[in-house]
């Protein structure tokens, strides 16, 4: 049965990430097995590329495990500064398609586009334009699961990986969950995995066939929820617990700048487009305007004063204090910003809906 409230739920999640993070920053690391982590005998990998992944090597193996699978191994120590660099962006690029942004790690999210107008209010073209302007403006590719629920998004989002995405409308949801394995269930560890298959639980269609009840003698308090996952149903909505704070507008900057006029010419770049983003948010009462710097050695600055409405001019006015503590470095990201004042908490605002078991 089709449920005409269901929700719209996308949960994005960008592709060996910290690993393209550096094929992408270094040509030399493209086409050969890369992890990102420490290469000491103690260390373990955060992640690799999926040339590496066809080895066996894993995140969160250790350098000498995945060594042993892939000699030829090349490992890199991580840059986190520029992986949260690259998180901010594509935090940016979502909040262009909807407010209700849940962010779980540096690389992944879930948005709820329910009420999103944008791409004809379609959830399936709203991910691929995500996904298209994350790879423009990134240069990196990212999947995404589109369901009626976080917790069918996010398996979905790893159905078509690297770079791909995968629909389960409501009516599907049933199919799709019966036959997944109980190790893909967020929550199952291998310890409970082994648990279940020990009584005879493999997949979501071994759980229908139980009863509340009878896995309450098995997993505890968790038996409610599991018997509803292998259902398909999550009634959990986005945690977005805070109103937006604040609108921010940046630019890195294709080679580092090192004096005022430049930066001059690239507040006149951003503002109009800081106005148009602006134009989206509707009712809110600007409090503040501010100008960051970041400079080539990652450190960053940001000058705040307090304002009522958004001015050119008053960015311009920040600038020569937000310089000054630049001590000469090069720039290589200006940002503008508006604060907004704090008002109602937002949620989802949809009712749990209680679907019947069948
Ligand atoms: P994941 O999204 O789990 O992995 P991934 O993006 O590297 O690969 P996939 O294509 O399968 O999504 O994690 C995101 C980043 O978080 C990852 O690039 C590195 C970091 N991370 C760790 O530092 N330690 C870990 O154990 C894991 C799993 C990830
Ligand atoms: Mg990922």
């Amino acid at each position: 049965m089709k449920n005409a409230t269901a929700k719209k739920i996308i949960h994005v999640d960008m592709d060996a990430f910290y690993a393209s993070v550096e094929m992408r920053d270094f040509p030399q690391y493209r086409n050969i097995p890369l992890a990102v982590g420490g290469d000491g005998p103690r260390s373990v990998l955060c992640t690799c590329n999926y040339q590496a992944r066809k080895f066996g090597v894993r995140s969160a193996m250790s350098a000498i495990k995945a060594k042993q699978l892939c000699p030829e191994l090349t490992i890199v120590h991580g840059r986190m500064a520029v992986y949260k660099e690259v998180s901010d962006h594509i935090r940016e690029i979502f909040s262009r398609y909807t407010n209700l942004i849940e962010p779980l790690s540096l690389d992944e999210a879930f948005l709820d586009v329910t009420e999103s107008k944008q791409c004809q209010g379609s959830a399936t073209l709203i991910a691929e334009q995500i996904r298209k302007d994350i790879f423009t403006e990134l240069n990196l590719t990212a999947s995404a699961g589109i369901a009626p629920n976080k917790f069918i998004a996010k398996i979905a989002s790893d159905e078509n990986k690297p770079n791909g995405q995968c629909v389960i409308s409501p009516d599907k949801v049933s199919n799709f969950v019966e036959q997944l394995s109980l190790k893909k269930i967020p929550g199952i560890g291998p310890k409970t995995f082994q648990k279940l298959q020990s009584f005879g639980f493999s997949t979501c269609a071994d759980i229908r066939a139980s009863s509340i009840a009878n896995l309450t003698t098995i997993v505890g308090k968790f038996a409610t929820s599991l018997y509803q996952k292998a259902h398909g149903i999550d009634n959990r909505d986005l945690e977005v617990s805070r109103q937006r704070k604040s609108l921010a507008i940046e630019t890195t900057l294709a080679i580092d700048i090192f004096n005022e006029t430049e930066c001059l010419k690239v507040i006149e770049n951003l503002y109009p487009k800081l106005l148009e983003r602006l134009a989206k948010v509707k009712g809110r009462k600007i409090v503040r305007q501010g100008i960051k710097l970041k400079f080539n050695d990652f450190n960053q600055t940001t000058v705040e004063q307090q304002s009522l409405a958004a001015e050119q001019d008053v960015f311009k006015m920040l600038l020569p204090k937000a310089l000054e503590r630049g001590k000469g470095r090069g720039i290589r990201l200006v940002g503008l910003t508006l604060g907004f004042a704090q008002e109602d908490i937002l949620t989802t605002g949809h009712q749990e809906i209680q679907l019947i078991l069948l």
